[in-house]
């Protein structure tokens, strides 16, 4: 079995190509050259693609038709890539450096990002909603419905607008352990759950397993957070491929500022236990998500 890096860094080689295939579309059907240009920068070069792994490896427990998980697997990828780019804005976090490159308004400026953004959200959904996301009409319509709930005003979008009202309007009760871990498993954790979530739809899953695979998605979200959170804390910018220790200049409240490092870091094996716990309901197939999560212990980047 070989060790979770290389597992993951095969899966991003396939979805960089498949990611890479859907953006050649946009050259063929005649999107503005300017548009396809800052997508591709946005997408392509970087990037773990932590999401789509989890996607491949869900539908992987079913037995999914491979190219159907894939599909799937880049739609999550290009509302991650999709809200990077509009996060990294000088209207909201202000960032020059995303993947160890120039962010997309940095590259280009910020109408280009905006706009490039926006035609990443849809072409997930395109993708999703296309007769090569599934054969089963039904089942495209659930994956649409999921992605869009944990990407919309009640996951990542929302989750983000409670960040920038504490962050620019200090709205919101600053310190408060309960509305920082809403708030992050809104903005992170929605989609690392639902990364999973998809593929238990591909699969056609009982209801108790979307459950089982929903736990582990969450935990893992929860997980991610706070190693971003430690990664931020005590990462260095070279490592990382973007700015670190911005929370503590910020004065921002995070799980890390709030618990320190030593409790935040138990809270973060606590959440690896409960989602390899959730997974012990399959059979096979799971050791790629156990080391999924184990790999939430000792991520560098
Ligand atoms: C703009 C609608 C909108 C939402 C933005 C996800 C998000 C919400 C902002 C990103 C800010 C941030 C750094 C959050 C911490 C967690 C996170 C999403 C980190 C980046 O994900 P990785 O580590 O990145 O999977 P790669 O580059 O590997 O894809």
């Amino acid at each position: 079995m070989s060790p979770f890096p290389v597992l993951l860094g095969n899966a991003a080689t396939h979805i960089d190509a498949e990611l890479s295939r859907i953006l050649d579309r946009e050259t063929d059907r005649g999107t503005p050259p300017r548009l396809v240009s800052a997508m591709r920068h946005a997408v392509l070069g970087g990037g773990k693609r932590f999401r789509p792994f989890l996607t491949l490896q869900s539908a992987a427990l079913f037995g999914v038709e491979p190219s159907f998980a894939q599909t799937a697997a880049c739609a999550v990828e290009l509302i991650h890539c999709y809200s990077l780019v509009h996060d990294d804005l000088p209207c909201m976090d202000n960032d020059e450096l995303r993947r160890g490159r120039p962010t997309v308004w940095k590259a280009y400026d910020e109408w280009t990002a905006v706009l490039a953004g926006d035609a990443l959200q849809s072409l997930a959904f395109e993708i999703l909603s296309a007769p090569t996301g599934h054969d089963n009409p039904t089942i495209r319509a659930e994956l649409v419905l999921a992605l869009s709930c944990a990407g919309g005003a009640g996951g990542m979008v929302g989750g983000q607008i409670l960040d920038l009202e504490a962050d620019k309007l200090q709205v919101g009760p600053h310190g408060d352990i309960a509305h920082i871990t809403r708030l992050q498993a809104m903005k992170t954790g929605k989609l690392i759950a639902v990364a999973c979530e998809l593929g238990a739809i591909l699969g056609k899953a009982s209801p108790e397993d979307v459950k089982a695979l929903k736990i582990y998605g969450d935990a893992l979200g929860f997980a991610f957070q706070i190693s971003d959170d430690l990664l931020d804390a005590e990462g260095q910018t070279e490592e990382v491929g973007k700015a670190t220790g911005k929370d503590a200049a910020a004065g921002k409240a995070t799980l890390v500022s709030l618990f320190g490092v030593t409790e935040a870091r138990h809270h973060l094996d606590q959440a690896i236990d409960q989602a390899i716990a959730a997974l012990e309901r399959f059979s096979a197939r799971t050791q790629p998500l156990i080391d999924a999560a184990n790999y939430m212990g000792r991520r560098t980047h």
